[in-house]
């Protein structure tokens, strides 16, 4: 064995046995020199001013001088009205040393701009408006405040926390120097004694930083930004994910900020705010009457303080300082990040879903996924070869259970050497390719971003002939350890680079592969056994000389879209491509899915990933899953039940777990285990054109498909720390059972009184409004279907969604107090991009307590589709229907007959046989 084999099984035993996430490998705050300096700063002291002079208007934006007085440095603010209620503030040094780095792939376009008028010009502030919105720029001491419908509804350096660590030279102290001389002019003017400087040169850690064995050069020195912000009239703030926590952030008043560096935590723990995976800067502040977001634009590490509501008796309320009024609920944040500029995204919303759309405006929404990506995933590190592959999808189809894909874990490759598979464990890859698909199955293989640095590896050969690689400052490849031992990293920023590696992925290059398989892109923050906090050193250099401080958060995204090209690529652009990623950034969702990553067999585990991927959802990563059964560990056969009942509603829906773990395919625990997993499965098998129609509104709306409660009831308090619960669109509430043994749960129904809910398998009414104990059983966890909704289902479930695709329709629909209900129905062809040339049908279904309707939400899309409505089941509906009619253009008018049902106060109408790319109309007869 090499010395890196037998420290890389080491290191895995080690991994395994470990059994909690070692801190000592990540950073705090304190041991983070800009951390600690940006942490630092006091409240109420902020050293910049707006020079009054230099306001000047250009179109939407506003643009002056702001000056520091303890440095003498001098700032370009520019606040710029955008369309959708959206309002920029970039601020920058007025002549840096060098220019600093700006994030430029998280946009998915540049964001449009909106009118600006100066509504006041004054000596000590001005005033612009657009739209419903306003802002004050206060000159000194500098604050931004934004209104929103003559709201203010937040507040930038309100407490006086920004700092803007200017870019300057290293002074070089000699040992008898008297160090107030002999300056450079560029010291001079950071601190003389008119300008006594921001202290950063007198943090240890300034110019060069250890962390463990690890020293990080910083020839840059200090360079870091932070600003806080205020959101009067909030009660809670979400957002910034990924952490292993509640929904709603929690106070970080004596405990660290939360960290947004991607980072591979391994074991990682819950209710921390310690660094995972993903980094998404967007938070949001929600109260009762308003929401409202920023979007930190910036790519480097970050962390961030948040303080309550509780808290705030300590600060001073903006608003109560702003009006003198009596107290009001206020959260405060405090963004600081290593190095960038200030760039920031204020998304006035007011309601929940408009900041969450004004999101998606700015970074994209995600591509509209192919059906099969929504249905089951079976994955485990590993499936051992070609013969275990079949196996699995064999027993699938013995226990009846549907399933979509299958994926392979990194045993795959020929020695972790990606795109070339282990010939002794899969001699016929295209073999099996074709069994999956010939029952409608996909694969899924994993590619990692480390490249095994071995001479007969053609993707390193490449990379090392056209300097692909990540390099050292001087010029030198660099080189870390992963899966493979030494590896190295492609440096994705180069265009070349992407271009090589998409086209790796070709069906001609990546030998036995075809079009039915799909990627999963793992190991992405990046992952380097060896470098500091195991990931990349931050002074490596990357395409255009950006450090790796400066992009190191990006990074895994510029990864995912080169594999998201590729695939649209490799068909020709006529078939969705599927990306599933772990590291994860501002904008992924164009590219990809993501997952919580390594999670644990634990009952609160479990629990945690609901709050995780309500996070990702709100930062506009609504295709998020958690590892069902757990990584780590093994799960008993309850929490295995629970994990796939709370799995089901999750928008990925993917089993998958650690190498060491015993198998745990539905059939591996008893009888009882296979049928209460088959039927969660099962169901979500049922709800896929819900699930499918949800994400082509997220497409074009930006609404993520997972919902927390407040996002419809957003001015019901007891909603707002609710994050055991979610709403799949605004039709479905779910909430699992997280605990163990309980024969009871706590279910909250939201709508104070003014919806009712519906049991989805009894039908049976929940009237009252807010908690309610709900008796469950090992069969079922509770599921509700809100009052007033049609939701479209498919009743016979097959093997796959591809076996499923011309399955007629069931139609449930729930009327509301008043009789009426609604809903939407979109279908196409389920892969293809045809959908962009008209292949589609969006359906708008409703109901007056009379007459079901069905007709087109886009009158120009048509789709010949081979699937009709075999079942409408009205709950709730009106007394003495005898029968029905159903009319359209084809069937002509048609009489049906009507079925009620006293036991769930149900009438069923059976076949109305109306084709579903038709519109059509079924009216009730007494
Ligand atoms: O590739 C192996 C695993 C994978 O199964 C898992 O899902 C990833 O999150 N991978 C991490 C590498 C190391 C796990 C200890």
């Amino acid at each position: 064995m090499t010395l890196y084999v037998r420290l890389g099984v080491l290191l895995l035993c080690l991994m395994f046995f470990a059994g909690a996430v070692d801190r000592n490998n990540f950073k705090t705050c304190e041991q983070s020199s800009f951390c600690r300096r940006c942490r630092k700063v006091e409240a109420g002291k902020t050293p910049y001013e707006v020079v009054p002079m230099t306001v000047t208007q250009n179109g939407s934006t506003l643009q002056a001088d702001l000056f520091n007085k303890d440095t003498g440095v001098n700032f370009i603010l520019q606040l710029t009205a955008l369309k959708d209620n959206i309002f920029r503030l970039h601020i920058n040094e007025k002549s840096p040393l060098h220019k600093r780095y700006e994030v430029e792939n998280a946009l998915q376009d540049h964001p449009r701009q909106a009118e600006l008028n100066i509504a006041e010009s004054q000596s000590d502030h001005v005033t612009v408006t657009s739209g419903p919105s306003k802002a004050i720029i206060h000159f000194s001491p500098f604050r931004v405040d934004l209104y929103s419908d003559d709201h203010l509804v937040v507040s930038a350096n309100a407490r006086g926390l920004m700092r803007f660590e200017h870019l300057r030279t290293k002074t070089v102290k000699q040992p008898d120097d008297d160090s107030s001389n002999n300056k450079n002019p560029e010291e001079t003017e950071a601190s003389s004694p008119e300008y006594p400087g921001d202290g950063a040169e007198d943090d240890p850690g300034a110019w060069e930083e250890n962390f463990k064995s690890h020293q990080d050069s910083k020839p840059h020195g200090p360079e870091a930004i932070a600003l806080d912000f205020s959101f009067p009239g909030a009660e809670h703030a979400y957002g910034i994910p990924q952490h292993a926590d509640s929904f709603a952030l929690r106070s970080t008043k004596g405990t660290d900020p939360y960290r947004l560096y991607n980072l591979d935590v391994f074991e990682y723990e819950i209710n921390e705010r310690m660094a995972l995976y993903g980094s998404i800067p967007v938070l949001y502040a929600h109260g009762k009457d308003r929401t409202t977001g920023v979007f930190w634009h910036n790519a480097a590490e970050t962390w961030v303080d948040i303080l309550s509501s509780a808290d705030n008796n300590v600060v001073e309320s903006i608003v109560n300082f702003v009006s003198g009024s009596v107290k009001k609920p206020q959260v405060d944040a405090h963004f600081m990040s290593e190095s960038g500029v200030i760039d920031v995204f204020f998304l006035l919303g007011p309601k929940p879903l408009d900041a969450f759309r004004q999101y998606t405006i700015l970074t994209g929404t995600a591509p509209l996924p192919q059906m099969f990506t929504l249905g089951y995933h079976q994955s485990r590190w590993n499936y051992n070869d070609q013969e275990d592959v079949a196996q699995i999808a064999d027993k699938f189809d013995f226990h009846d259970i549907p399933m979509d894909t299958i994926w392979l874990d990194i045993e795959w490759t020929d020695n972790k050497k990606y795109f070339i598979w282990d010939s002794r464990k899969f001699p016929n890859p295209l073999e099996m390719v074709q069994n999956l698909t010939s029952k409608g199955r996909k694969l899924i293989v994993i590619i990692d971003p480390h490249i095994k640095r071995d001479s007969t590896y053609y993707v390193h050969n490449d990379a090392t002939a056209n300097n692909y690689y990540v390099k050292h400052a001087d010029g030198k490849d660099y080189e870390g350890w992963c899966w493979p031992g030494a590896s190295s990293y492609l440096d994705f920023f180069d265009p070349k680079v992407r271009e090589y590696f998409g086209e790796q992925y070709s069906v001609e290059k990546f030998q036995g592969t075809t079009n039915d398989v799909y990627i999963w892109n793992d190991m992405n923050e990046p992952s380097v056994f060896n470098g500091p906090e195991i990931t990349m050193p931050k002074d490596l250099i990357h395409y255009g000389g950006w450090e790796h401080r400066d992009v190191h958060n990006l990074n895994c995204m510029m990864y995912t879209q080169v594999t998201y090209d590729a695939l649209y690529k490799r068909s020709g652009g006529t078939l969705r491509p599927f990306v599933l990623t772990r590291g994860h950034f501002a904008g992924s969702q164009r590219s990809a899915a993501v997952w919580t990553g390594d999670n644990a067999a634990e009952w609160e585990h479990l629990r945690i990933s609901y709050p995780m991927c309500l996070s990702a959802g709100v930062a506009g990563m609504s295709f998020c899953g958690a590892d069902v059964g757990g990584f780590f560990k093994n799960p008993d056969a309850e929490l295995f039940i629970r994990w796939n009942q709370a799995g089901a509603w999750l928008a990925f829906f993917r089993q998958h777990s650690h190498i060491d773990t015993k198998r745990r395919e539905p059939w591996t625990f008893n009888d009882e285990t296979t049928q209460i997993v088959r039927d969660a499965i099962r169901i979500r098998y049922s709800y896929l054109p819900y699930w499918y129609t949800l994400f082509r509104e997220h497409q074009v709306s930006g609404y993520p498909v997972m919902r927390p409660l407040w996002a419809h009831y957003s001015g019901e308090t007891e909603t707002f720390a609710v994050d055991d619960h979610l709403l799949v669109g605004d039709a479905i509430l779910v909430r699992p059972v997280f605990e163990p043994s309980v024969t009871e749960v706590s279910v909250y129904f939201p709508g104070e009184g003014r919806d009712t809910w519906y049991d989805v398998d009894t039908m049976q009414e929940h009237k009252t409004p807010g908690a309610t104990r709900i008796p469950v059983t090992l069969h079922k966890i509770p599921v509700y279907q809100r009052g007033g909704t049609i939701v479209p289902r498919k009743m016979r479930i097959r093997r796959s969604t591809a076996a499923m695709k011309n399955d007629p329709y069931t139609l449930v629909v729930i009327a509301d107090a008043e009789g009426n209900a609604s809903g939407k129905l979109y279908i196409d062809d389920e892969s293809s991009f045809e959908y962009r040339h008209g292949k589609y049908v969006y359906l708008r279904l409703s109901f007056d307590g009379k007459v079901l309707k069905s007709g087109y939400i886009d009158n120009l899309a048509n789709l010949e589709t081979a699937s009709w409505l075999e079942r409408v089941d009205i709950a709730n509906p009106p007394k003495g229907v005898k029968s029905a009619k159903l009319t359209s253009q084809n069937r002509g008018t048609v009489n049906l007959e009507a079925k009620y049902n006293t036991n769930n106060n149900v009438l069923t109408l059976r076949k109305p046989g109306v084709n579903m790319g038709e519109e059509w109309s079924i009216e009730l007869v007494n």
